[in-house]
């Protein structure tokens, strides 16, 4: 845990030393990720389906060297650190997660992010026969997300490509997935085969789903509740020490490190 807490772009703060993280069987049984069914237990039943290797994902839009990237490639390249980050779902629960991974700036980095970039969009993986869940349309398929460039190559997003030192399971977005701790965990877009610099804002999945419901920004807010629950606080993932409800923190808790990203905007009307 120290070793994370220090690796956290040094930017650990006293209140950090709480973060416990979660059991092994809470972030790898309790998921979300509609590809493989809509329950909490269907990614952990289903995701093995999924084959991770081998992998390519595609980089391009407006970069200097755009082009298949086997996963391979990436991860002999990328430094591998840990970070402990808490996952706040927009559904109101939370837990605390140590990924392991690297910086999404230096994988944009290698490929040579062009003037005039202003977004980064991220597709994940389409396979109707290794996906079940996508063989019914409850949201229009392949899930995609999209980040503001300063968002992307901020120093707290991370791609993970583990969890507790050891490769990252198909149901938590094998072989490598967004995260970005501040935003709700739907931003954390799972097993990206694409990855595109573009000039515009990118359209986003369930921005596209329910619109009055999921901004673009999608910043964790106690502040701005949903429109069907409130947003104040969290239920805590897994039994022990630390179960039951705690308030939630503007920006999840990381507002120090990126409320200047959001400077002049209202926060209400960019949800
Ligand atoms: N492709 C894809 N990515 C996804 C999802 C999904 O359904 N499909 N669910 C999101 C949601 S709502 C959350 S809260 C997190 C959950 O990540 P975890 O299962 O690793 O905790 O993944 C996000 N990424
Ligand atoms: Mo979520």
């Amino acid at each position: 845990i120290g070793l994370g807490l220090v690796g956290a772009a040094g930017m650990a703060r006293a209140e950090d030393k709480a973060l416990v993280p979660n059991s092994w069987d809470d972030i790898t049984q309790y998921n979300n990720f509609y590809e493989f069914g809509t329950g909490k237990g269907d990614p952990a039943k289903n995701a093995h389906m999924l084959t991770t290797e081998p992998w390519t994902v595609v980089i391009d839009g407006m970069v200097d060297a755009p082009g298949d990237y086997s996963m391979a490639q990436i991860m002999e390249t990328m430094m591998i650190e840990e970070r402990i980050y808490r996952l706040r779902c927009v559904e109101a629960w939370s837990m605390v997660v140590p990924w392991n991974g690297f910086e999404l700036a230096d994988l944009l980095n290698l490929a040579g992010v062009q003037e005039g970039a202003k977004f980064v969009a991220f597709e994940t993986a389409l396979r109707k026969d290794e996906m079940p869940g996508t063989r019914y349309p409850v949201i229009d398929w392949p899930y995609v997300e999209g980040l503001r460039l300063d968002e992307a190559m901020h120093p707290l997003t991370i791609m993970a490509t583990g969890i507790y030192g050891k490769l990252i399971p198909n149901q938590n977005g094998a072989p490598m997935r967004l995260v970005v701790p501040w935003k709700y965990g739907f931003k954390s877009i799972k097993s990206i085969v694409r990855i595109t610099l573009t000039d515009q804002e990118p359209p986003t999945a369930w921005n596209k789903a329910l619109g009055h419901e999921y901004g673009f920004y999608s910043n964790v807010n106690p502040n701005v509740d949903h429109p069907r629950w409130s947003q104040a606080t969290e239920r805590v993932v897994g039994g022990g020490l630390f179960a039951g409800r705690q308030d939630t923190l503007m920006f999840n808790g990381y507002e120090d490190e990126v409320a200047s990203l959001y400077e002049g905007m209202d926060l209400r009307e960019n949800f």
